[in-house]
């Protein structure tokens, strides 16, 4: 029988897409078996940091036997001990007859090596090369931030919202559409940490946590993000706002000077953003979301840092964005647009990639 590995690989993209809360800086990974007559027999994800991954969870899942079985895997399994053994080694073990996979793991104790191995047990093995290209190119976006993370690098999402008028709004609850608010609550989840101004903190009194349930939110737990505040407002008190409570603990983040400059104009602020950025890389915070006030997010903008920038619109007017004299491109990958959701009724999220 024929296997349909886009069926199957899509649904290992939803099933990795819930370990979008806590795997960072991991990959988000989705495992399928497949029994000969096409019945899904196992299913499972890399749940969270640390823990076991997605290959080892269909396994431990399946209610039949898995030998001369099909697996897809929405990464290449990878062929180390790390914080697991090998996932390569279970696939020998089980004696699985075909392997399939939609992306290639770059990281170095992975890349390639297990695949050897495995062919040189007879199992098939259908790669990216093999298959339909926007099924690769889905799995790949799934894993932007982790494969540019491997590099030593940070990845920064900037959002904002826009109102009819194209002016930007900071905070979510001036947006009515709920499910904007959900779709904000998910990127917060999904990022390490959220960052914002004194002139937000001040101005919206904001929580920047995550306030609906992983169930609410497809995903199989919550991790909270950290919370930062930029300011150079040596007077700031956290212990005044809402973002104080709750865990984990609000830190504010100020130069030890006090001069730190953040409006847009200010020559050589992107080198501060950059040492502050680098500084939270190294304490091992590379996957960060910047929910601040126009200010900041120009200055974010302007410095180069910027991965990604997620613009909701609560018209579906595009002639606003040009408004707001952006140079953007859009998200294009193998030049097909990719819109992001789209929300109910009159909310439009836009996804643009700023970076390579
Ligand atoms: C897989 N399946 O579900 C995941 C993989 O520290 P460890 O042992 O968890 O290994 C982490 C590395 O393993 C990670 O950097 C990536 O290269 C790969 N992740 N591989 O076969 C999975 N999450
Ligand atoms: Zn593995």
């Amino acid at each position: 029988m024929q296997l349909d590995h886009n069926k199957y690989l899509k649904r290992c993209l939803d099933l990795a897409l819930r370990g979008a809360s806590g795997t960072h800086p991991n990959p988000m990974v989705g495992a399928v078996i497949v029994s000969e007559t096409g019945e899904i027999i196992g299913e499972g994800f890399h749940e969270v940091y640390g823990g076991a991954h997605a290959e080892v969870n269909a396994v431990k899942n399946a209610k039949s036997d898995v030998k001369n079985s099909t697996i897809y895997v929405s990464l290449e399994p990878c062929a180390h001990h790390g914080k697991t053994p090998p996932c390569t080694d279970l696939i020998i073990k089980h004696k699985f007859k075909r392997l399939v996979y939609a992306s290639h793991d770059p990281n170095s104790l992975v890349s390639g090596k297990g695949i050897a191995k495995i062919l040189s047990h007879r199992i098939e093995v259908i790669g990216p090369e093999d298959l339909d290209p926007e099924i690769v190119a889905e799995a790949n976006y799934l894993n932007r931030a982790f494969f540019k993370i491997l590099n030593r690098e940070s990845w920064i999402t900037v959002k904002i919202a826009i109102n009819e008028n194209g002016e930007m709004i900071t905070v979510p609850k001036q947006i009515t559409n709920s499910n904007s608010q959900k779709d904000v609550h998910l990127i917060r989840a999904s990022h390490q940490a959220v960052l914002t101004g004194s002139g937000t903190l001040i101005e919206d009194d904001p929580q920047l946590n995550v306030r609906f349930s992983a169930e609410e939110l497809g995903l199989a737990q919550i991790k909270q993000p950290y919370r930062m505040v930029l300011t150079s407002n040596p007077k700031i008190n956290l212990g005044d706002f809402k973002i104080s409570q709750g865990e984990p603990r609000a830190r504010l983040i100020t130069n030890p000077h006090n001069t730190l400059d953040l409006s847009p104009n200010c020559q050589g602020q992107g080198l501060k953003l950059k040492a502050i950025i680098s500084e939270l890389r190294q304490e091992g915070i590379s996957k960060i979301m910047v929910e601040a006030g126009p200010r900041l997010s120009s200055s974010f903008l302007d410095s180069g840092l910027v991965d990604e920038l997620i613009v909701y619109q609560n018209t579906n007017n595009r002639e606003l964005i040009k408004k707001m004299g952006l140079k953007l491109s859009p998200i294009l990958i193998d030049g097909k647009l990719i819109p992001g959701k789209a929300n109910e009724r009159d909310d439009l999220r836009l996804c643009y990639k700023l970076t390579n």
